[in-house]
């Protein structure tokens, strides 16, 4: 024991013991009806500033050594305080408001005698969901090491069956440092909220059951095929079933070696913004049942359009956040609601959910309420493009989100990234991701948001021949003075595909009136975007925007007086009750396009 007190306080590379086993999107399993059991709530937690638990090994909660000596211990789950969760711990109490590191969190719970028969006759499985944990997060249950996962925004998975007793001690140790590796990296526009913030699950399934499940409209123009993908969680073989009973649809889709295709014949009212039609969608394979609600739609590019159920299409979007003052990223469904609302009431068809997948709930929630996606990783300015492992772990980011969302009508983009220099390093890298989303999904549009040539005042970046559609950041009249460069980068320019401009805007705090001369200014603010779309709607290739951004969000690096630690670009303030001019300079401007 005493070797262990020692090699506690000096090992230094403590942490290299836990990389060996990591959850990545082969473990997520698909959710839809599936049974689970919250572990929301009260949870004791500790702030580790130094990371002891995984130093100290907390998770063995050994005692006493060989000769019944009780040691001295530096934890105390059961009397740690409590945090409700899912929360970002920056919201939760002002003295974590700017805390960045490790932090511990226990739950006990109990398993019934009938689910320990089950699970012992292999007749059942349970899994821990945690739907985002950010950045790094170690799972320990009942003295053993379960797993790790990295990234803060995307769900994972890790199979406890056979962890599981009758008292159960979970134990969770949650890391938001910020690391130049990671992927987001160390410097970034946004807030980087800590925390288990989003819900706590154990999702049970019998010991066979369906892994993952893809249904979608096969893109080919004519509108009167689905395809359906499954995919089980061994190589069994069988039969499953697949139904749509408001189609009509009872169709028996053969297994193999755990795999399963089929293309069916059916014509299905088609999804849209207007039309957000939601069909429920059935798949069994013997005991196993999975359920959905599916909007069919078509989304493909033509030369320089964009075209919907094979009508061309102008996206009206907006930027956001997923933040709110009270909550940060732990979004209530209700403000995720108030966002899509506020969109649509600027007269958006489109929005940009930027820079890190959002919860799952935002694109259920546009599937149901009728607005498009463009969804995003955080590949964000400058990552580690020279680090295969980096390239890994966004890989595995983008992996885990289209999995997640493979589903969902309403996401027609995948953007693999925002504003990265157009370096080789970086081409090898993000075409890379490009081309993995191409080859997973043949039904959506692989996009990122790139930065104009500057040098050349033109839209010149070698990724754009990874994408279908090309995203552009422009802030002329903001970061880039001289608005005149706009209409000439414009010109200077001849894509071959479609363009949205995924940013353009300026900020302007709440009240603060004056010129429009004047940077800051709501007036200058209004200003700058009735510029933007005067010189944007006149360009034949531009298919879209979405402005930089629907409200103000916290970030650390903002600092000015009219600041305060926000950034200001939003069209509404941060308590979303207060719209600036500039909102209604962009509203007016989106009801007057006519598709
Ligand atoms: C950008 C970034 C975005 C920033 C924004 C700004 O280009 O993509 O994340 O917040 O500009 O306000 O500077």
């Amino acid at each position: 024991m005493a070797e262990k007190f020692i090699s506690d306080i000096h090992l230094q590379n403590y942490a290299a013991g836990y990389e060996t086993i990591q959850a990545l999107y082969d473990d997520v399993i698909f959710m839809g009806g599936r049974k689970t059991r919250s572990l929301n709530g009260e949870w004791n937690y500790a702030v580790d500033q130094y990371d002891t638990c995984i130093r100290q090994k907390w998770y063995l909660e050994n005692y006493e050594d060989q000769n019944g000596f009780s040691l001295p211990v530096d934890f105390s789950f059961e009397e740690w305080p409590k945090m409700e969760l899912p929360c970002c711990w920056n919201t939760f109490a002002r003295e974590y408001m700017l805390y960045e590191g490790p932090m511990v969190f226990f739950k006990s719970f109990s398993m019934s005698k009938e689910e320990l028969e089950c699970i012992e006759k292999h007749m059942k499985r349970v899994i821990l969901r945690i739907g985002a944990a950010s950045m790094l997060c170690r799972v320990f249950i009942n003295g053993r090491y379960v797993g790790m996962h990295r990234g803060a925004s995307t769900p994972f998975y890790f199979d406890l069956t056979y962890f599981l007793k009758e008292e159960n001690r979970l134990l969770i140790s949650v890391d938001s440092t910020r690391r130049p590796e990671q992927v987001p990296t160390e410097n970034t526009d946004w807030y980087n909220y800590g925390g288990i913030f989003r819900d706590v699950e154990l999702v049970s399934a019998p010991s066979l059951y369906v892994k993952d499940f893809k249904t979608a409209l096969v893109r080919d123009g004519e509108f009167n095929k689905i395809k359906v993908k499954v995919l089980l969680s061994e190589r069994a073989e069988g039969e499953a079933e697949y139904e749509i009973p408001e189609l009509g649809i009872h169709e028996r889709i053969e297994i193999k070696r755990g795999v399963g295709h089929a293309i069916i014949d059916v014509r299905p009212e088609l999804w849209s913004p207007e039309n957000p039609k939601l069909y429920d969608v059935t798949l069994r394979f013997e005991e196993d049942e999975v359920t959905d609600r599916v909007g069919f739609r078509e989304i493909r590019t033509e030369g320089r359009d964009l075209l919907l159920n094979g009508k061309p299409i102008f996206l009206k979007g907006i930027s956001a956040h997923e933040e709110s003052v009270a909550h940060g990223r732990a979004l209530t469904d209700e403000e995720r609601v108030e966002n899509i609302q506020l969109a649509k009431e600027l007269g958006c068809n489109f929005m940009r959910v930027a820079h890190y997948p959002h919860h799952e709930n935002m694109a259920k929630l546009a599937d149901e309420l009728g607005i498009l996606l463009w969804e995003e990783i955080p590949v964000y300015w400058a990552i580690r493009f020279d680090r295969e492992e980096t390239f890994q772990d966004a890989k595995n980011q983008l992996a885990e989100l289209i999995t997640r969302d493979y589903n969902r009508a309403s996401v027609i983009i995948w953007s693999v990234g925002n504003e990265n220099a157009d370096t080789d390093e970086r081409l090898s890298f993000m075409s890379r991701l490009a081309d993995y989303a191409h080859g997973v999904d043949h039904t959506r549009l692989v996009s990122a948001a790139c930065l104009v040539d500057e040098e050349n005042n033109r839209i010149a970046d070698r990724l754009a021949d990874s994408l279908d559609v090309i995203g552009l950041n422009e802030y002329c009249g903001w970061y880039n003075p001289d608005f005149g460069r706009l209409p000439k980068m414009l010109e200077n320019s001849n894509p071959d595909k479609p363009v949205i401009i995924t940013e353009f805007g300026a900020d302007a705090m709440k009240g603060n009136r004056g010129s429009a001369d004047i940077k800051g200014t709501e007036e200058y603010q209004a200003k700058i975007y009735k510029m933007q779309m005067e010189t944007l709607l006149k360009i034949e290739y531009v298919k879209g925007m979405s402005p930089w951004i629907l409200y103000d969000f916290r970030c650390p690096r903002r600092t000015s007086s009219i600041q305060k630690y926000y950034n200001r670009k939003g069209l509404l303030d941060e308590t979303k009750t207060y719209r600036k001019p500039a909102f209604y300079v962009l509203q007016k401007y989106y009801r007057e396009i006519k598709e």
